[in-house]
């Protein structure tokens, strides 16, 4: 269970005054639901590297899966910064769980409604939406990763399907997904999507086992061996790598929301701590040393809010570029990280213990500096943006 009360969230520079009610609404009951359903249950879920039973058709049932798709095709219809707000409240449970919701809906429902026709969108969105079917979203393989643009996996025409060939790694939710999302080159070397259904012959989903991270979470491969994909299931309103990229973007603006949650979840627990532990007679809250972590922590996550609630606004507008998200999503993960990895210290021994939150938040975020483009990657994007030169390759 959380060792801090809730009252102790902050909103330093009163940010709550430019979100509407119905934000505050959604954010009140996201955060109820996260007490109640995942903070009895994430440390075991952790320790035991066991996913949540039922976490997605949870997440469904309070509007988690898609929640900017349109209601006709079973999403909420909300506002960006609606969507950020849900995926800050996950992140402060789990980013495992922040994992399932934005994978499900950013890096699934977006490219369906966004490059599926109208068949596709009736068959999937509801379904997704509501977290009975499970999607997975295959990009990165095991020889390319930060650069998508050199995948192997292909397709064939083979008369009325598709022949389907490779492997892709490090997919989130492979083991249990009902359906994937895979990017492969076509036989003139562009990219495309297509959707593979489980049951397809020859796609298999092997686990990934022993990871130090995102434990509460399943990750594994999707292996494709003349897997037929019937022609309706390729995606037609996209070619190139701008189709995963911009499912990326939609994914990374999520993260970038979502890791404030984790941060929250650190620094309040520290902040309380600090107040409540004794040495040399004094509350360590009354040590400069302590003060200087906690005034940091909280100046960092309200620079991260802001940030992602201007980025929130011009999402809303159309008008967030991908070098702009990548800025918060860089930005946001690093001060995520560093907030867990020095609020541990601010409860010493007690800090590795699973009673509290930091080990977890701290070997999460692990992952999610490296996922949806690593640390550096979003360096390199602001780096080409400022300077007009590519430093990539
Ligand atoms: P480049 O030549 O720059 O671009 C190729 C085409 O794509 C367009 N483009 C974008 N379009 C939309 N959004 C973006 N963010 C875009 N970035 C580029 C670009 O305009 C061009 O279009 P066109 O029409 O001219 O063809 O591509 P590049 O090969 O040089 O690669 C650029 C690079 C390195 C930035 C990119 O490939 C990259 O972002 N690499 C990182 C890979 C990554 O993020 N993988 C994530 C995998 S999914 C995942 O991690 C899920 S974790 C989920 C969870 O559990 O939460
Ligand atoms: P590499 O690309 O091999 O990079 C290794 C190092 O080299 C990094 O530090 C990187 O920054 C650096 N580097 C690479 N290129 C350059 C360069 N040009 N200049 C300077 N430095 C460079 N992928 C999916 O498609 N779907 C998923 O659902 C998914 N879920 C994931 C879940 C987890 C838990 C993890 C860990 C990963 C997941 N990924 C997923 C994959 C993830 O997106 C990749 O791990 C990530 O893009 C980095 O690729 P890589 O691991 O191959 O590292």
């Amino acid at each position: 269970m959380s060792y801090y009360p809730l009252t102790t969230i902050p909103d330093y520079m009163q940010m709550d005054a430019l979100l509407t009610d119905e934000h505050k609404l959604i954010r009140q009951s996201v955060r109820d639901w996260v007490e109640s359903f995942i903070m009895p249950k994430i440390d075991d879920a952790a320790q035991n590297h066991t996913d949540i039973p039922n976490l997605m058709k949870e997440l469904g049932a309070i509007g988690a899966l898609g929640p900017y798709i349109p209601e006709e095709y079973g999403g909420s219809g909300l506002d960006q910064i609606s969507y950020g707000i849900i995926m800050q409240e996950l992140e402060r449970g789990d980013s495992a769980v922040r994992s399932a919701a934005s994978v499900q809906s950013s890096l699934v429902m977006f490219p369906i409604h966004e490059f599926g026709s109208e068949e596709q969108k009736k068959k999937y969105l509801p379904q997704l939406a509501t977290g009975e079917m499970i999607g997975a979203f295959g990009l990165t393989e095991p020889n390319h990763g930060s650069d998508p643009g050199s995948m192997e996996t292909y397709f064939k025409d083979n008369g009325d399907h598709y022949l389907l060939n490779g492997a892709k790694m490090w997919i989130t939710n492979a083991p249990l997904c009902d359906i994937a999302v895979v990017w492969a080159k076509n036989e003139a070397g562009k990219i495309q999507g297509l959707i593979v259904e489980r049951g397809f012959e020859g796609f298999t989903t092997p686990e990934t086992h022993n990871k130090w991270s995102l434990r509460a979470s399943k990750t594994g491969e999707l292996v494709f061996n003349n897997v037929k994909v019937p022609k309706e299931n390729l995606l037609p309103g996209v070619t190139g790598l701008k189709g995963p990229l911009s499912c990326l973007n939609s994914a990374r603006y999520g993260i970038s929301w979502g890791v404030i949650g984790a941060a929250i979840d650190c620094y309040c627990t520290a902040l309380q701590y600090s107040k409540e532990r004794k040495q040399f007679g004094k509350p360590i809250a009354s040590f400069q040393l302590q003060q200087k972590k906690l005034a940091e922590f909280v100046t960092e996550i309200t620079k991260a809010q802001l940030l992602c609630l201007q980025l929130g606004q011009l999402k809303n507008k159309h008008e967030a570029t991908p070098a702009q998200i990548s800025m918060a999503k860089r930005n946001n993960v690093k001060m995520a990280i560093d907030i867990a990895r020095e609020s541990r210290q601010i409860l010493g021994g007690m800090g590795i213990m699973g009673e509290f939150p930091m080990m977890r938040h701290a070997a999460n975020l692990e992952s999610v500096i490296t996922y949806e483009g690593t640390h550096d990657v979003h360096l390199l994007i602001t780096g080409l943006d400022v300077t007009g030169i590519n430093a990539f390759g």
